[in-house]
């Protein structure tokens, strides 16, 4: 098929049509990855696999491409943007919940000098999900953010994201005034991201580490007291 032959996603084959989103997600195409979502959606796939077996894996790709200088800054931004697009049209479903009242308060937030987001945002969706009322912090916080929104929300948890490995100190640097302010004793304190592991979590004295969006919210309910 010639690059000019227009592609109708609709006559594709599951196979293909996931294949052409995820060629879309990294061509930075927002309405094409959206159709694509939308048509996998009404095809009855289940939205955690969209987001695990298509997204992700696109932004997998992505993220490769970008660590080897084939991709570079304005095309990775374009590329989440597409992907954005897509999650919008699961979250409505990922985050539907059917408790009845909030399982608990979770602030989250990704730390100063890091301006990451998706990963955040997904794991808001799956507490969401899971009964918790989120409250998104954003980007770039620093740990005056974190402070206020504390004192603010009174959560029962405190998440933090960072992506870079130049950032995730920084959590560490959150905790110690949490710690020196008494608060870290009734706080406890989640961390994630894709540099993160349990080791560096446990260094730096945070409460837990969440792997990815859907244990993190399993983690949180088991925190919280709930079976997960
Ligand atoms: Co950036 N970037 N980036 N980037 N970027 C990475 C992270 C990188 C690994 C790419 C690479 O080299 N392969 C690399 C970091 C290298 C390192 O630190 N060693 C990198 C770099 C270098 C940079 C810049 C410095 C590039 C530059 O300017 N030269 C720059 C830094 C900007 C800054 O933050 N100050 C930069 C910029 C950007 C964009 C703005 C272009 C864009 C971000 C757009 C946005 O988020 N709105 C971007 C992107 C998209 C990426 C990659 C390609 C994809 C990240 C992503 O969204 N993944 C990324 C490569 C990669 O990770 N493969 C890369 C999908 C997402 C679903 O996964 O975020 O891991 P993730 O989240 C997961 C888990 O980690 C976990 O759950 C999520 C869902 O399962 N999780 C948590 C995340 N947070 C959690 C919190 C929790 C619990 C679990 O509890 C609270």
């Amino acid at each position: 098929m010639s690059d000019e032959e227009e592609i109708i996603l609709m006559d594709l084959n599951d196979d293909d049509l996931v294949a052409q989103i995820k060629d879309d997600l990294y061509d930075g195409l927002k309405d094409e990855v959206f159709e694509g979502v939308e048509i996998l959606l009404e095809r009855k796939w289940a939205a955690n696999l969209i987001l695990s077996d298509v997204l992700v894996e696109a932004m997998r790709i992505v993220g490769v491409d970008f660590r080897d200088g084939i991709l570079f800054v304005p095309e990775v931004l374009q590329c989440a943007g597409a992907m954005k697009n897509g999650m919008g049209l699961l979250r409505p479903i990922l985050a539907a919940s059917d408790a009845q009242t909030s399982v608990g308060k979770y602030v989250i937030g990704t730390v100063k000098g890091d301006i990451h987001d998706i990963g955040k945002n997904l794991v808001g969706m799956m507490l969401e999900g899971a009964g918790f009322e989120v409250i998104d912090l954003g980007i770039n916080n620093p740990v005056e953010n974190y402070l206020e929104a504390i004192d603010k929300h009174k959560p029962d948890i405190l998440g933090m994201s960072a992506l870079l490995t130049t950032t995730m100190p920084y959590m560490g640097l959150v905790i110690e005034e949490l710690d020196k302010r008494n608060i870290l004793k009734e706080l406890p304190v989640m961390v994630g991201g894709a540099p993160l592991n349990q080791e560096f979590s446990d260094a730096i004295n945070a409460h837990s580490y969440g792997r990815d969006a859907a244990m993190s919210a399993e983690l949180a309910k088991v925190i919280m007291g709930k079976n997960a």
